[in-house]
């Protein structure tokens, strides 16, 4: 075997073992993906619009509810799906008094609610005693 060819064969090597280590990146890139919905709860989550429903993806954790902001409109139904992922939290039910809904939140399974913002300004999401709580604007 020439010089050359073995210089071929581990270039090759080499570009067989970056397949995985590629692989890893994604992973990587979507923990960081994560990493930006976290930051986004810190802003004001505004989910995703299809047939005319909002759907926004929430969890329970010890920081509360994530997000604790989001943003909907006017006559167009929300609906929030909210997983409690963890028991050191008092939030194990969702109230949302302006429109009537008291959820309980079992641990670890996604409970939907929904309601239809009928006017401008904000509605609170909250826990069973108001102490954990969140808000959707409604420009
Ligand atoms: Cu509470």
């Amino acid at each position: 075997m020439t010089t050359r060819t073995l210089l071929a064969s581990l270039a090759a090597a080499l570009a067989l073992g970056a397949l995985p280590a590629l692989a890893q990146m994604g992973g990587h890139d979507h923990a960081q993906h994560d990493a930006a919905q976290a930051s986004a709860a810190a802003g004001i989550a505004e989910g995703t619009v299809k047939n005319g429903v909002r759907t926004v993806e929430m969890t329970v954790t010890e920081d509360g509810f994530v997000p604790s902001k989001v943003k909907a409109k006017k006559g167009e139904k929300v609906r929030l799906v909210v997983t409690r992922k963890t028991d050191r939290t008092c939030a194990k039910e969702i109230v949302i008094k302006d429109h009537g809904i008291n959820q309980p939140l079992p641990l670890d399974k996604p409970v939907t609610v929904e309601f239809t913002p009928s006017k401008s300004g904000e509605i609170r999401y909250a826990c069973g005693m108001d102490m954990v709580s969140g808000v959707v604007f409604i420009p």
